[in-house]
């Protein structure tokens, strides 16, 4: 058993445990509130959806309803205790890609233009941009913020413009 702290609902705490099943995807998990209740996956799935978080593969997603900036997007995942996402796997490529919306994920290159990195100070390795992009080019101005674009490809974007998010908590290593 594992345990990871995870605090995805408004004012409440929980301490989850988990064992892996074999599946990669599907790691078992239970969750105690309060370090007193405990319930189910199937009960942890209702209730973090009614917050309007998702579970796959090791992570909850959180997907805006409004829409902000690149910077207040991401302001609104760290304040959830969570950050914009990070793609590091084909499976949470194409969870994203099914998602269908377009979405500020965790990617920018602001820091210094054409190199990429992820919202952990990580170098983007594998990419999913459309043929194209990045471009860099919004009329003569540049494009930090990378996006999900709606046909499951990337695109870099001008951050300042308002998009929808998604942001990403793992719950296991
Ligand atoms: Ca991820
Ligand atoms: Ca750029
Ligand atoms: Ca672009």
């Amino acid at each position: 058993m594992e345990q990871n702290s995870l605090t995805v609902l408004n004012g409440v705490h929980f301490t989850a445990r988990y064992s892996r099943l074999g599946v990669q995807c599907f790691p078992m998990m239970y969750v105690a509130v309060h370090q007193e209740l405990w319930i189910s996956t199937t009960v942890l799935g209702v209730l973090l959806s009614s917050q309007g978080w998702k579970y796959f593969c090791s992570s909850l997603y959180y997907v805006s309803s409004t829409r902000k900036t690149w910077q207040k997007s991401r302001n609104d995942c760290l304040s959830r205790g969570a950050d914009l996402m990070i793609i590091d796997s084909r499976e949470e490529q194409d969870f994203l890609r099914r998602l269908s919306k377009e979405m500020w994920i965790g990617l920018t290159d602001g820091a210094q233009e054409g190199t990429w990195r992820w919202v952990d100070g990580t170098l983007l390795n594998t990419s999913y941009w459309i043929p194209g992009q990045p471009d860099n080019n919004d009329k003569g101005k540049e494009e930090n913020c990378a996006e999900i674009h709606i046909c499951g490809s990337w695109n870099d974007k001008s951050c300042g413009l308002q998009n929808h998010w998604i942001c990403e908590k793992k719950v296991a290593p």
